[in-house]
């Protein structure tokens, strides 16, 4: 959405670009999109612990990274809206997972209780299984618009990206990581581009398979997301440090007490912040040959390191 007070911008300028109504609008659009997804029936108690954890706020980055992929692209919002869900349903199960007391053993997320905290632990792992599988139901039930091979091939990149050799080979690293505070640079990238990154790039990448996007665009598209996955972490791992439990809707400072390697704890704050905005200017720098029309991408890259939770 462009500012109003930005349409008499002088001619030949292009006018501002109002990011924060752009990202109101898209959550808006998305959580309305989410809420229609999952409907209450029998069995009512997982489809309550499902909607809990899927309707509890958070940023709806994800899915809105993948309809600003599309629309860049030449696709619709329409085209693009069930694989949208369907990410938001993987990130808010790999929450529910991540949080579990058999990993890091949080007790609020999105600043509400989380999910074992309110329906118990095989409720919560459950909720979790259910909303990876409804996912990839949701992409192959509900796309319309979009030949079946782009639906497939979204369908396999996001299998990848949540499993072994995504998020799950990132989480068990991770895991192995933890009060090892000396781990090498190399294993720290591998984790959070992993366990982070790939569903980040699932994200745009996947925008732009719907749109019918050419293999050069999709590798340009891939590098703007593994630059942002990254800077995200950084920004991440910065915020652990930095910014109160009331900002981040979580536990802050976990970094510090599971003795985890993070970027601040390698290079300190300040470098830390000076290799994330090298990150976004390289992504940003991937979109120029798509023009005014990736200014939303673009705009979502700086959001990401000025972020505050
Ligand atoms: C995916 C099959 C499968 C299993 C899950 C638990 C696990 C395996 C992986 C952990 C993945 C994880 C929790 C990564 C952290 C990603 C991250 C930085 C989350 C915070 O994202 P934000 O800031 O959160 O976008 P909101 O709440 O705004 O959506």
């Amino acid at each position: 959405m462009i500012a109003t007070d930005d349409l008499h911008a002088p001619q030949g300028e292009s006018p501002a670009f109002d990011l924060s109504a752009y990202l109101t609008q898209q959550a808006v659009l998305v959580e309305a999109a989410l809420d229609r997804s999952l409907p209450l029936t029998y069995p009512e108690k997982i489809y309550e612990a499902m909607r809990y954890s899927l309707l509890a706020g958070g940023k709806r980055l994800r899915p809105i990274l993948c309809l600003a992929s599309c629309t860049l692209m030449g696709g619709s919002v329409e085209m693009a809206m069930p694989t949208a869900c369907a990410l938001e349903m993987i990130h808010t199960m790999s929450l529910i997972h991540d949080d579990l007391p058999a990993m890091d053993n949080d007790d609020y997320r999105r600043g509400k209780p989380t999910n074992h905290k309110v329906y118990g632990e095989d409720i919560a792992i459950l909720a979790g299984d259910g909303l990876l599988s409804y996912a990839f139901e949701f992409i192959a039930t509900q796309t319309q618009n979009v030949p079946a091979e782009r639906v497939l091939q979204v369908i396999a990149r996001l299998g990848r990206a949540v499993g072994a050799a995504g998020l799950v080979g990132g989480q068990v690293v991770d895991l192995e990581s933890e009060g090892k505070p000396d781990i090498s640079l190399e294993t720290l990238n591998f984790i959070h581009t992993h366990k982070t990154g790939a569903l980040l790039e699932a994200c745009v990448v996947c925008g732009g398979v719907l749109a019918g996007s050419s293999e050069s665009d999709l590798q340009r598209l891939s590098r703007y997301a593994e630059n942002i996955g990254l800077a995200f972490q950084i920004v991440d791992d910065i915020l652990d440090i930095t910014a109160t439990a009331e900002e981040l809707g979580k536990t802050a400072g976990k970094d510090l007490q599971a003795q985890k390697a993070t970027f601040p704890s390698l290079w300190g704050l300040e470098e830390s912040r000076r290799q994330a905005q090298q990150l976004i200017d390289a992504a940003k720098a991937e979109l120029e040959p798509f023009g005014e029309r990736a200014i939303p991408l673009s705009a979502i890259a700086d959001f990401i390191i000025s972020r505050t939770n």
